[in-house]
């Protein structure tokens, strides 16, 4: 008989990984969304009709213990949430709402269910969590000619023993639903585990994330400087304090926040391997999934211009405090060790993979 899976949060980019890779592996998958006037199913419509669509809120208890009971999953894969940071900010109830009670109604179904034992639950957990701290340690560099002893370096990481301290209404209801969790399987034997996932992204990423702001605004400028310019002639680019302009054409310069935070940033793909890995384990637990690399949004800037051929971008970028958050988080750098070492899990995509993928899709 196929396994079968649900999944909350299907239509989302690591939804739609996540439905591809169970299906690959035999399972039987059903996602479940949210009904909504406009089409939400553009990242899935390619596996339609091979994946069940439930219509169904994770903020709806009801709902929740239906779709439990009617699909007799064995696996339940938590991915839904209210995930922009930004958001969080202006919708702090909603976030709540979706992100913390969401998991509570998923863990009372499972709880309540008379197949408890037999469900497996991954939730989506987040490096937001850690907020503003770290761990450091110094580690040997490669330094040439160090005339006073071994050169070595500050790093500064987060792991599994990492103290969260969050920074937004989001990150704080991760950390509510994170312990939830950890509660449910202390006291009730649930097999629940977390991936503390850092920032994962891919030619499927939201809009408004800043990775695809980047390559979808790339993609359009492209295009539109293609189309303003005579093919002869070399580009003559003009400013304004908003726009750049060929001629008598003006587009809009990209509006960005704070471009020194650091990110550790890796490819969805590789991501929703290690929610399958985990749900796999005999004991359920909680893993950094990380490449253990970190860039700035700035480092994500170069490359992703450098992909178009275009080597200053200082004009093309305009600062807008608009993209400030109230409390920002400045660093972060995962040690995926735990993850390597027990679900054998690795990333296969490196940044510069990811930035080049992400604007040549967007390019297309
Ligand atoms: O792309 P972001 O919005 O992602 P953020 O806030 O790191 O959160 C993402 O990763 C988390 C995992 O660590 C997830 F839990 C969460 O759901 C989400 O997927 O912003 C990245 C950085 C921030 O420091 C932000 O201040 O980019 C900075 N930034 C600068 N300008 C901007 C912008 N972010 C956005 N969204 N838009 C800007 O214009």
């Amino acid at each position: 008989m196929k396994n079968k899976a649900l999944i909350f949060g299907v239509s989302g980019q690591d939804g739609s990984y996540l439905a591809e890779l169970l299906l690959e592996k035999g399972y039987e998958v059903t996602g479940v969304t949210r009904r909504v006037s406009v089409s939400t199913t553009e990242r899935i419509n390619h596996i339609l009709p091979k994946i069940t669509i439930a219509e169904g809120d994770i903020t709806d208890g009801f709902s929740v213990n239906k779709l439990i009971a009617e699909y007799e999953p064995d696996e339940v894969y938590n991915l839904a949430a209210q995930s922009h940071v930004g958001t969080s900010f202006k919708q702090p109830s909603l976030t709540w709402d979706i992100t913390a009670g969401g998991v509570l109604n998923i863990l009372e179904a499972i709880r309540y269910s008379p197949r408890k034992d037999d469900i497996r639950f991954y939730q989506a957990s987040s490096s937001e969590m850690f907020g503003k701290n770290f761990d450091s340690m110094e580690i040997p560099v490669d330094l040439v000619a160090p005339f006073n002893g071994p050169a070595t370096e500050i790093v500064k990481y987060q792991d599994e023993n990492t103290e969260f301290i969050p920074q937004s209404p989001y990150a704080i209801a991760k950390l509510a639903a994170h312990h939830l969790v950890r509660n449910y399987r202390e006291g009730y034997g649930i097999h629940g585990s977390c991936g503390i996932l850092f920032n994962h992204e891919s030619e499927r990423r939201g809009e408004n994330f800043v990775t695809r702001k980047i390559t979808k605004w790339i993609g359009e400028f492209v295009k539109w400087s293609n189309r303003a310019q005579s093919p002869t002639q070399l580009i003559e680019y003009n400013f304004d304090s908003d726009n750049i302009i060929i001629d008598e054409y003006k587009f809009p310069k990209l509006r960005l926040g704070n471009l020194d935070a650091k990110r550790d940033w890796g490819h969805a793909e590789d991501y929703v391997n290690a929610m399958w890995l985990m749900v796999g384990q005999k004991e359920a637990g909680d893993y950094v999934i990380a490449t253990g690399e970190t860039y700035s949004v700035r480092d994500f800037l170069d490359i992703a211009f450098a992909r178009v051929g275009i080597d200053d971008w200082s004009n093309l970028v305009v600062i807008d405090p608009k993209f400030y958050r109230p409390a920002e988080v400045d660093h972060l750098l995962g040690i995926p060790i735990k993850a390597e070492k027990e679900l054998g899990w690795k990333r296969k995509v490196s940044f510069k993979d990811l930035v080049h993928r992400m604007v040549d899709s967007d390019l297309e």
